[in-house]
């Protein structure tokens, strides 16, 4: 199937006025990722000045020049653009730091920023940007929303044109790590790790090498059992540790890019070390030391909850579990493990609190992990651009010390001084025409690589970035584009579920309205409505899950009074008529947020449409049967739940309120 190239389409501009002069491109040191950056530069010359680049070894004559040079300060991947007496110069330590600067180049290109003789200088916020495929090797993508996976078919692993395309892709927003395969690793994924794929892998991991990229695979923690017949998988048993030694060692002959792996265990039924009766560091720890003379490192997830909860039980609560698990084993992890943590205590809602694994290891190299894949953010048939969502994220002070103390500041190693830390986002590419499915989607693709390369760059520069080299320089398509993502968060969480109580969808596939639908919760676990209030007590009389916050968070929570109104419902049991800051009462919110989300839903639908003309016939043809169906499952969303809280709210029975 052929498919387009995303962001790297370049529009032809050739009344662009070119800083350099002459058309040769000079590299002082070649290497495959510098000739990478090199083509880079070429095609996106051409394409977009209309001009040939060639190569020159005389740097006298060159108009651009990528040059290596010893600045500890910018480090392998960080870099400088200049453009001074008619050359355009990038300089950096390594050759990913001149390909990023290079991709940098073209992105001034296409946007139209101006050079400047003053030195730019970038370095990338987080030292791991990862994406984090959740493809199976049948070819299918557990949460996928856009065709089927690009690197695997029918147990095959597929190594072709589109592998060198994503990669560019990813690395042009800076991405520099990714896991190809599905954390739930099943059936021949288990065999990732065995010699029968390893040729396939090899081309792989040299195509993603070539664009500064490593490798990493989710693994099997039974694995000695399922592929190596020993008769355990405890950690703490010699023969298990060696078969594990010896499969990197096997392993990492033949792919030396590979960066590590991805563990999710003794989660959702994935075997780990609870069977043994061991803890997540035995676990972690094995497989770090056997990874380690190669500088592998092992991301281990914290994604570890009991899935069915008895509803009369209120004190057990799925969102204290990733601390309750992990918060007694800080400090025992190796130095190459990082505890790769979602942005919130429960699953990737609409809104939730960030989670206090953030500032509660303060020991332990911690990664976060988001979902840009939109489970439970409209599955790519509704617009939702996640990078305020994230930004609200990193910016959350922990206050597990005075300062450097954010969730950024965490994950980019400012707070404890470490580089085994960063950020992985679960993709949501596949292998549809436009890669994503929805073509607006492609800007949380595109976010989430520019969000980690700087963390201080705003939702809206990054999405207006994203506007123009998609769409092209025409005023009112930015304008109104611009206008769509910047308010599609907080539009779904209108018409979706009010107030932080999440999960309001259908079960297994969680999509569309359905208030007791999810399916770890039939017995009303997670919204807790009966007919006088909703909402879930966490706070010391209920779940204590607001006291795994350090002060002043704690309290913050703890009090009705000054919880964050959007998580009012996620912290607190509250009656119906409770009152909020706008005068409102809560059920009066409910029913007027799911009209106002569902009219904004509309209004998105119109802006769309008196765009015909402007955007290709194509790209305006998909967005626009995706918008319609938008507009309309926002009106079933809306009906549902207002129409069940409604219902709820008038039940006059005494005898059946519950007693929290
Ligand atoms: C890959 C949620 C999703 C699962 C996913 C899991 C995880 O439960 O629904 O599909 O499994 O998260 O993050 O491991």
């Amino acid at each position: 199937m052929g498919y387009e190239s995303a962001w790297l389409s370049y529009k032809e501009n050739h009344t662009l006025k070119i800083p350099w002069n002459g058309s040769k491109i000079y590299a002082d040191t070649w290497g495959k990722t510098i000739e990478a950056a090199v083509t880079e530069l070429q095609r996106a010359v051409k394409e977009i000045c209309g001009m040939d680049m060639g190569i020159t070894g005389q740097e006298e004559e060159a108009g651009i020049l990528l040059k290596k040079e010893q600045d500890n300060a910018l480090g392998e991947e960080g870099y400088k653009i200049q453009c001074r007496d008619g050359r355009l110069t990038v300089t950096s330590q390594g050759e990913k730091g001149l390909l990023y600067g290079s991709f940098a180049c073209i992105r001034m290109l296409q946007t139209k920023e101006e050079f400047s003789a003053e030195e730019k200088t970038e370095k990338p916020s987080a030292p791991l940007r990862m994406l984090n495929h959740w493809d199976n090797m049948d070819g299918s993508i557990e949460r996928g929303y856009s065709g089927n996976s690009f690197f695997f078919e029918d147990n095959k692993i597929l190594v072709n044109e589109r592998t060198r395309d994503y990669a560019r892709l990813a690395a042009s927003v800076g991405i520099n790590g990714v896991v190809i395969n599905n954390v739930n690793v099943k059936d021949r994924a288990t065999w990732l790790i065995d010699e029968v794929y390893q040729k396939e892998l090899q081309r792989m991991s040299e195509i993603f090498e070539t664009y500064g990229i490593q490798l990493f695979l989710s693994l099997n923690f039974a694995a000695p059992m399922e592929l190596g017949n020993l008769d355990s998988a405890d950690p703490c048993k010699e023969a298990v540790q060696q078969w594990w030694n010896d499969k990197m060692q096997e392993l990492y002959t033949r792919l030396p890019n590979l960066g590590g792996f991805l563990v999710k265990a003794d989660s959702e039924g994935r075997p780990g070390p609870f069977t043994y009766g061991r803890t997540h560091a035995d676990g972690a720890n094995m497989l770090a030391d056997a990874v380690a003379p190669y500088h592998g490192k092992i991301i281990w997830r914290c994604f570890v909850y009991n899935c069915q909860q008895d509803w009369r039980d209120r004190k057990t609560d799925r969102a204290r579990s990733g601390y309750d698990n992990f918060r007694p084993l800080d400090g025992q992890f190796r130095e190459n493990v990082i505890l790769q943590v979602k942005n919130g205590p429960m699953d990737f809602q609409v809104r939730e609190p960030v989670s206090p694994l953030f500032g509660g290891m303060e020991k332990t190299n911690e990664m976060l992990e988001v979902q840009i894949a939109q489970e439970y953010t409209g599955q790519q048939r509704h617009v939702c651009y996640l990078i305020p969502m994230f930004q609200e994220v990193l910016k959350f002070r922990t206050y597990c010390q005075e300062d450097r103390d954010t969730v950024e500041d965490i994950v980019t190693g400012k707070t404890m001084g470490n580089t085994n830390c960063g950020i992985a986002a679960v993709i949501n590419t596949g292998n549809d025409e436009n890669w994503t499915g929805h073509d607006l989607a492609a800007a949380n693709f595109f976010g989430f690589g520019r969000l980690c390369f700087n963390t201080s760059l705003s939702a809206e520069e990054i999405a207006k970035e994203w506007i123009v080299c998609t769409f092209g320089h025409d005023r009112e398509v930015q304008e109104k584009i611009l206008q769509m993502l910047m308010m599609s968060w907080k539009t779904y969480e209108k018409y979706t579920s009010p107030l932080g109580i999440g999960w309001m969808v259908n079960p297994n596939y969680h999509y569309g309205p359905n208030v007791d639908g999810y399916e770890y919760d039939r017995w009303g676990t997670y919204h807790r409505a009966d007919h006088l209030g909703m909402g879930v007590c966490r706070g010391k009389k209920g779940t204590g899950y607001a006291q795994q916050y350090r002060e002043p968070n704690a309290s913050m929570y703890e009090n009705v009074q000054t919880c964050p109104e959007e998580l009012l419902l996620f912290f607190h049991y509250v009656p119906y008529t409770y009152q909020l800051k706008t005068g409102k009462t809560m059920i009066q919110h409910i029913y007027d947020t799911h009209f106002e989300g569902a009219e904004e839903a509309a209004y998105m639908a119109d802006l769309w449409d008196s765009l015909e003309g402007k955007i290709e016939t194509k790209v305006f043809e998909r967005v626009q049967k995706r918008l319609a169906h938008q507009k309309e499952h926002a009106k079933e969303w809306r009906d549902q739940i207002n129409s069940y809280f409604y219902r709820k709210s008038m039940i006059p029975d005494e005898k059946h309120r519950t007693i929290y």
